[in-house]
């Protein structure tokens, strides 16, 4: 037998649209959670969506036989922009399999290690930054942070420099694609018929953002294609790459919806982790101590190199357990393939899309215990994760699932503990208003709102 799902109480048609904080509908659901628990249905102008926040459900969740990504809401709206690519496909279309099988192979442990010199370019920048504002200017961490990783992933993966450290300015593209990020959100929160007669304006500039996004893209591709490739990344196996299934290469138009997307769905995440991770460690002297020890022991004031990457275990530990306390994709979809029963106990009709509310489930007190919503990265440590992992499949996602998971975690986690480490070694962290609270800003990812800190040099730069 079956029970009912619980549903906050709503208005008629509208239903819950009015219980959802339109600046940062997290908080919402994060409460509703703690309302109704588990599972429970919210009720949006023409659709339902069930919302689950525990690690039993999120793992019947992952199941690929049971439930596909769905492309709904937000994502359905990119698609406007970035059509078919890699991350806003539809399962059923073959630009997806195609796009990923020619792409993975540019994200293997051998291609992300030669993208280091790259990445340590870059973070020297900003560490050189840093030096020259001097020790009491007051640091916008996400700004500075999210610089970094646009810059490092248009480096190293498109040989395209955005410069972003040398202008006041962000760069067009980028403008266009915060601007084109934020409208597509609203845009799926809005009623269809009034779309298009009541927000002309806004409409147009979107279309306008979308141009720019792609003349960038095309731009990008032209330089590659005169001089065609005096190194390998991810544009020349975009061009070059042969699907080994299809015998299929990338269309020009589905390199720049790729080259698109990665610069979309690479940035921000891990921008928000950094940003996360120094608040975490600024608020926890203790994890501060042994990361900046670690640092202090492995690297000691010499040059950082690729090798030191995997002799720093308690960093790993910090943005592990920075992406479980503060998941900066808080939650994603997912789409039953048939009628099911889960938790024993809950109908799910086919087609039914749930959120996985990661900002839930990975604070699960079954799974961990009485410190569950506290900063711990001991936890996180190589043979207490394993063992975590192992007892309770699926507590810690903030990567996604299954085959549509990240296909830039290797190129994330190299990248975040570069940074952390240089960041550490050269500098010396304070809140720059001692009295912050931690909160959020929710954009397609969440960071940390009006979070400003200050770096001391600790002796000369590295
Ligand atoms: Mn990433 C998919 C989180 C860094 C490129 N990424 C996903 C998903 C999550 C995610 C969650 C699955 C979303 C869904 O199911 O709808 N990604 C992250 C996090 C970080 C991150 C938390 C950093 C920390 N991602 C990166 C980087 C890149 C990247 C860096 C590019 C270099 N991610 C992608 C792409 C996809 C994706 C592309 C879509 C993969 C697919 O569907 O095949």
């Amino acid at each position: 037998a079956t029970v009912p799902i619980p549903q906050p109480a709503g208005l008629p048609i509208l239903g819950n649209i009015l219980d959802i904080d339109s600046e940062f509908p997290l908080g919402s659901l994060q409460s509703f959670a703690d309302q109704h628990g588990e599972i429970y249905s919210l009720t949006l102008p023409g659709r339902t969506i069930l919302v689950v926040s525990s690690q039993a459900l999120v793992h019947e969740l992952c199941d690929e036989k049971k439930f596909r990504k769905p492309i709904a809401t937000a994502l359905q709206e990119i698609r406007n922009g970035v059509n078919d690519g890699l991350f806003t496909a539809r399962e059923d279309e073959a630009n997806w399999g195609i796009a990923h099988r020619v792409l993975m192979p540019a994200f293997g442990p051998a291609s992300i290690q030669s993208m280091f010199e790259e990445m340590h370019e870059i973070a020297s920048q900003l560490a050189l930054k840093w030096a020259r504002h001097g020790s009491s200017a007051p640091i916008m961490v996400t700004d500075d942070f999210t610089r970094l990783t646009l810059d490092t992933l248009a480096l190293c993966t498109m040989d395209f420099r955005f410069n972003s450290y040398y202008h006041d300015e962000l760069h067009p593209f980028i403008q266009a694609m915060g601007d084109f990020l934020v409208e597509s959100g609203t845009r799926s929160r809005r009623p269809a018929l009034l779309a298009s007669i009541l927000y002309r304006q806004a409409n147009q500039k979107y279309e306008a953002d979308i141009q720019v996004l792609r003349e960038t893209a095309q731009g990008v591709l032209d330089v590659r294609k005169k001089h065609p490739a005096t190194r390998k990344d991810l544009v020349s196996a975009m061009l070059e790459g042969v699907d080994p299934k299809t015998g299929q290469k990338l269309s020009d138009s589905s390199i720049i919806d790729n080259l698109i997307t990665f610069l979309i769905a690479g940035h921000e995440t891990t921008s928000g982790l950094l940003s996360f991770a120094f608040y975490q460690l600024i608020k926890h002297p203790d994890a501060y101590q042994k990361a900046q020890g670690e640092v202090d022991n492995v690297v000691g004031k010499g040059r950082i190199t690729a090798e030191h990457i995997k002799k720093l275990p308690y960093i790993s530990a910090v943005l592990r357990e920075t992406l479980r306390l503060c998941p900066t994709i808080p939650l994603f979809g997912r789409q039953a393939k048939e009628d099911q029963i889960i938790g024993g106990k809950y109908f799910v009709p086919k087609d039914q899309v749930l959120f996985l509310l990661l900002a839930k489930s990975h604070m699960d007190p079954n799974v961990f215990g009485e410190t569950a919503n506290e900063f711990v990265p001991e936890r996180m440590l190589d043979e207490n994760f394993e063992r975590l992992v192992q007892q309770y499949p699926d507590c810690w996602k903030p990567f996604g699932t299954g085959m549509r998971s990240c296909i830039g975690r290797p190129f994330a986690w190299q990248e975040a503990i570069l940074v952390m480490a240089m960041l550490l070694q050269n500098f010396d962290y304070t809140l720059h208003d001692p009295s912050y609270k931690l909160q959020y800003k929710q954009t397609l990812t969440t960071k940390p709102k009006d979070f400003y800190m200050r770096a001391k040099l600790r002796d000369g730069l590295t």
